[in-house]
């Protein structure tokens, strides 16, 4: 049974195959799983964390579901593995054809094994605030109370570029 909807805020990337074409898809996709949903600019990203791989493309996306988190996590599970994601737990933040984080669901804090809500690394990575500052430019972290902006605003460059928008999906 599920509750009221919730706006849910998803950080997507790619830097293995044809990253817009996949991007594109999976947009697609989420637009049935999404409510309302909204996409904001294309963005190539330097890659953190493992820095021998290609650039990014990121977007975020933004969009409201009756899905519980558990139930949203396989969804978005299954359309990575739609598009050939493997996942490699030898190369945890190495090279991927589409990641797909669910990194704010409502104000909910969620702690399990396979889901962190909101996204654990998300208040240190340029390549998720940014896009998703674009679509929620007043979103606070729903732990902490701060801001997402005033977040942004301590972290030095880490190279995130807007290329443009991925339109008609
Ligand atoms: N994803 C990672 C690790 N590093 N860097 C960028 N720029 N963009 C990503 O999406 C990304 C990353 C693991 O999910
Ligand atoms: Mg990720
Ligand atoms: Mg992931």
């Amino acid at each position: 049974m599920g509750g009221p909807a919730q706006l849910v805020v998803l950080s997507l990337g790619s830097n293995v195959g044809d990253s817009l074409s996949t991007l594109k898809k999976a947009i697609r996709d989420l637009s049935f799983l999404l409510d309302g949903m909204r996409v904001s600019s294309l963005y190539l990203t330097t890659p953190q964390d493992v820095a021998q791989q290609p650039d990014f493309c990121n977007i975020a996306v933004t969009g409201k579901t009756t899905l519980p988190p558990g139930e949203l996590l396989r969804e978005t599970q299954a359309i990575e593995a739609s598009y050939g994601r493997q996942r490699d737990d030898s190369a945890p933040r190495g090279p991927r054809t589409l990641d797909i984080d669910i990194v704010l669901y409502g104000e909910l804090a969620v702690r399990e094994a396979n889901l962190v809500i909101p996204h654990e690394r998300m208040a240190v990575r340029q390549f998720v605030l940014i896009p998703v500052l674009e679509l929620l430019p007043d979103c606070a972290d729903p732990v902490s109370g701060r801001a997402f902006r005033e977040i942004l605003s301590g972290l030095e460059d880490q190279g995130v570029r807007k290329v443009g928008n991925l339109y008609g999906y």
